[in-house]
């Protein structure tokens, strides 16, 4: 009788230590940050699919029925992921969008940890309470401060090119974490009824092509003429070159960048004149998304160079961001050179 387990599907448990078995020099330490990060997703996710009952339990940022303060759920988000890092033993601080300051563990365990994440807790959180998608993005790096000392700022400031892991949280039709190291990209749908995160989307690559752009058309008067000429491009795309494009754009960019990855697409946050770096931040938003989408084939860039290839000198600086299929994005970077 063959010993085999007639198992379909892996959780996402199962399948870090599958990958860790594959490589005896790994410590697990990174497997178990990333456990970490997906029971906070979770908890974050229990919450978020009762957003819509904000009416008949008190409005968040108000007073409950238990005269408890409830908390704004970027807030709530916020706490989970902080407080499931600093009590496992794989990450030593954490810089957030939510705060102004890097958070250091600075206990013994988390002093000897490898790790620093940076996190936007809950992207998009303005589309709460329309019950559209949003999302968690994450980037993981290796310290460069010693291990056994505190971490400090300049583990936080490195380049893009420097996370070991990215990933992120969609919480839309159904829930997904999305995780990248530089040996693939693996997406893992959230099973309710077992309460697991299962690989549903093994090895994910971003076709070199697309026939979608986004962006905030709202915005098309304050961007510079090479931007406008890119958008015009796509308009006026033949029907042989799978043209004109469609303009898709959520406003949560964990939905958008995720429908861009799977089928293809370009998304965009350029400068505009009010504000020439965008609004989207480096650290947070940008780098995890790059980091991701170049494991799967793709390509990110600032309009003048690769987004992984920024020193960033501020945590919550921002930059204009385009993202997504590579042939795309050459197309794209060609028009800005031009
Ligand atoms: P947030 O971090 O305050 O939620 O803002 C980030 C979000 C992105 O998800 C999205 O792409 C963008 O803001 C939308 O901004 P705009 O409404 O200016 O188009
Ligand atoms: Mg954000």
């Amino acid at each position: 009788m063959s010993n085999r387990v007639n198992r379909q599907v892996l959780t996402l448990d199962e399948f870090t230590i599958q990958q860790m078995r594959n490589y005896p020099q790994a410590t697990g330490e990174l497997s178990n940050l990333l456990r970490d990060i997906g029971l906070a997703a979770k908890r974050v996710n229990v919450e978020v699919n009762k957003a819509g009952l904000v009416d008949i339990l008190g409005d968040f940022g108000t007073v409950n029925i238990q005269g408890e303060q409830v908390k704004k759920m970027d807030v709530y988000a916020n706490n989970q992921f902080i407080g499931v890092l600093k009590h496992g033993i794989s990450c030593a601080g954490l810089g957030s969008e939510e705060l102004e300051d890097i958070v250091i563990f600075n206990d013994e365990i988390s002093n000897n940890s490898k790790y620093v994440v940076v996190i936007d807790p809950l992207d998009g959180s303005s589309n709460i309470d329309v019950n559209v998608t949003i999302g968690t993005i994450f980037g993981v790096y290796r310290r460069v401060t010693k291990p056994g000392t505190p971490c400090t700022i300049e583990d936080f400031l490195q380049t893009g090119r420097n996370q070991v892991a990215a990933g992120y949280v969609i919480y839309g039709s159904s829930t997904m974490l999305v995780y990248a190291t530089k040996r693939g990209v693996n997406g893992f749908t959230l099973d309710p009824a077992i309460g697991e995160f299962c690989l549903s989307h093994p090895d994910i690559k971003c076709p070199e092509s697309g026939k979608v752009y986004s962006l905030n058309y709202g915005n098309i008067l304050q961007f510079g003429e090479k931007i406008k000429n890119y958008i015009e491009r796509c308009q006026k795309k033949s029907k042989k070159d799978g043209g004109p494009y469609t303009q898709r754009y959520v406003g949560s960019m964990v939905a958008d960048v995720h429908r861009n990855l799977i089928k293809g697409g370009i998304f965009m946050y350029p400068g505009t004149v009010d504000k020439p770096n965008g609004k989207l931040r480096l650290l947070y938003e940008c780098n995890p998304f790059s980091f991701i989408v170049e494991v799967a084939g793709g390509k990110a860039s600032n309009g003048k160079q690769a987004i992984l290839d920024i020193v960033p000198d501020q945590l919550h600086q921002r930059t204009p961001f385009f993202i997504g299929s590579k042939l795309m994005m050459e197309e794209f970077e060609s028009c800005m050179n031009s």
